[in-house]
């Protein structure tokens, strides 16, 4: 049975939103267009505290897109962006999201960034998307939405870990920084990860 996965089509990663990524608005109808093809359809949701400590804002010291050492790994320090209940938070009003099923959302802790969908980036948290995909005897996810170089690249990793067949959906997502996702997308092929 095959899932799509609908990552982050959240405002602020839309042209004119907090955390843009160029050309994001272009996935829209692509996603829209393929939706009704599939049974199971889940969303994710960026869904940050205000007070999150990946936002640069959180360190005084930092500016934003600044890499520091957190938690063990490289963290890139954003915007303020999807803040809880914020416009920017919101699900894209262009977005057919009659027919997602259930809607998962992430980020919420403070001391943990959170780009895959299945866990935390220290997966210490799981938001019980594999549970879900699992009860419904998914063993296929199609994965699009923003951005491809952090949340999508995340999700689909994982779901290869996880023992799905894992299908990046190359006209339904756009990367924030497009040479790192050429790397990423590299490496996703290695793990036996596909595109279509
Ligand atoms: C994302 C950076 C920070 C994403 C979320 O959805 O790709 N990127 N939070
Ligand atoms: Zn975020």
């Amino acid at each position: 049975m095959k899932a799509l996965i609908i990552v982050d089509v959240q405002n602020d990663f839309l042209p004119g939103g907090a955390l843009e990524v160029a050309h994001g608005d272009e996935i829209i109808e692509q996603i829209n267009r393929i939706l009704p093809k599939y049974e199971i359809v889940v969303a994710t949701q960026d869904w940050h505290p205000l007070n999150h400590k990946s936002f640069a804002s959180s360190h005084v010291e930092n500016n934003v897109f600044d890499v520091i050492e957190w938690n063990g790994y490289q963290q890139t320090l954003w915007p303020n962006h999807c803040v809880q209940g914020t416009p920017g938070a919101e699900f894209s009003s262009l977005l057919d999201t009659n027919r997602i099923q259930v809607i998962f959302r992430k980020g919420m802790d403070k001391k943990v960034d959170s780009y895959s969908g299945f866990y935390d980036n220290l997966k210490s948290h799981s938001t019980g998307l594999d549970g879900f995909l699992k009860s419904k005897n998914v063993d296929e996810v199609h994965i699009c939405g923003l951005a491809a170089d952090f949340c999508v690249y995340f999700t689909a990793i994982d779901a290869l870990e996880l023992g799905y067949k894992s299908v990046i959906i190359s006209k339904g997502t756009k990367a924030i920084d497009k040479d790192a996702y050429m790397k990423k997308k590299e490496l996703f092929l290695q793990k036996g990860g596909l595109f279509i």
